[in-house]
């Protein structure tokens, strides 16, 4: 955090988090695990990012965390996500699904960050961020959570994954190009997808929501990619591209996924299907990396 974003003194540090000065001090000297900066005239201050952790601190030691991993786990410096108990794992669901309907991003990104660091990223994406998704999704259907929660808590988690995939369009490996079917906005899993990809060595060249597929085309003449993904919701959003993108699969090693993308229309098109989650998609993906530009092949 940049030394301007430090404007907490250690009274004021203690009374937002419910942890005494003199706790805060002995974890600071002890595990690091603030870094403050000095004013003008000599006062230690403190930034929002100090607060996340000790929040983070306080909760983990509250479900019976010992300090020093605790204090490793908030500071993200933990080589070795901790394993949660199912209880802990539905503790933790019920704090996310509150922190969604928050309206504060700030209050969400301190629950990823509790949910990464204990599960690692792909684990928290499986278990606990996508369910709450869903969550979010039947409480919208049903009246429950006004559009306006549903925006803050998606666009949270987006900000969340792309900062997650930063500099995925780099590196040695094989590329994927990543684009939504046009007249297609859901995109959390594409990121994710994406995201995990370049964990294991991919580059990313996304495109994103609702891209039409002759730019698809376009974009692939650049990258060359090893792969593309063309993701849908609905199946009436690829029936409306059908020739255009059995034009594209001819010439590209493309894939269809998402809840829109059939089996018939993978046929009829001539592109691979990816059927699982995008977690488990990218995993498979990556694991034929031996041939990588087999990626997209039947
Ligand atoms: C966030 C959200 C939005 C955001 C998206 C923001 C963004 N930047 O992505 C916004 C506000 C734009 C939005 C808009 C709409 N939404 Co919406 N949305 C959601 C919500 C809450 C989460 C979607 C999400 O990202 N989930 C995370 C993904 C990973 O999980 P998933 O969707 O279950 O995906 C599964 C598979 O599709 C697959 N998968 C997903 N992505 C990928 C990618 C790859 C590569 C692979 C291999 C697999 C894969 O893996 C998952 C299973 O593990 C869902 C609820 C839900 N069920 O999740 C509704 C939901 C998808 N939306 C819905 C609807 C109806 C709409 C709107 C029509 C609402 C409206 N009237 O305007 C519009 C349509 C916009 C459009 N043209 O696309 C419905 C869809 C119903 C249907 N079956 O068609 C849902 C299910 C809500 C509901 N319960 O009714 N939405």
């Amino acid at each position: 955090m940049a030394a301007k974003d430090a404007v907490l003194r250690i009274g004021a540090l203690a009374g937002r988090t419910g942890v005494s000065p003199e706790l805060l001090r002995a974890w600071e000297r002890r595990y690091r695990l603030l870094r403050p900066v000095r004013s003008a005239g000599g006062f230690r201050l403190y930034s929002q990012g100090d607060e996340l952790r000790v929040l983070r601190m306080k909760e983990l030691i509250r479900d019976g965390v010992g300090a020093a991993q605790a204090a490793r786990i908030a500071a993200g410096t933990s080589q070795d996500p901790l394993p949660l108990s199912s209880s802990a794992l539905d503790a933790a669901a019920r704090r996310f699904d509150k922190a969604l309907r928050s309206y504060k991003e700030r209050v969400i990104h301190a629950e990823i960050d509790a949910l990464i660091a204990s599960l690692g990223l792909e684990r928290a994406l499986e278990v606990a961020i996508f369910p709450a998704l869903s969550r979010i999704g039947e409480g919208w259907a049903r009246g429950e959570i006004t559009v306006a929660q549903e925006h803050v808590a998606a666009n949270a988690i987006r900000a969340r994954l792309l900062a997650e995939a930063s500099g995925w369009e780099r590196g040695p490996g094989p590329r994927a190009l990543l684009a939504c079917a046009p007249g297609e906005r859901h995109e959390l899993g594409l990121i994710a997808f994406g995201a995990v990809l370049h964990r294991r060595g991919w580059r990313i060249a996304y495109l994103g929501q609702d891209t039409p597929i002759e730019d698809v085309e376009v974009a692939a003449q650049a990258v060359e990619p090893a792969l593309v993904v063309v993701f849908a919701t609905d199946s009436r959003l690829l029936d409306k591209v059908r020739r255009k993108v059995k034009r594209a699969a001819a010439s590209l090693p493309l894939a269809v996924a998402g809840p829109g993308a059939t089996a018939a229309f993978a046929h009829q098109v001539g592109a691979r299907i990816l059927t699982d989650g995008p977690v488990r998609a990218a995993l498979e993906i990556a694991a034929d990396r031996r041939q990588p530009g087999d990626a997209a092949r039947r």
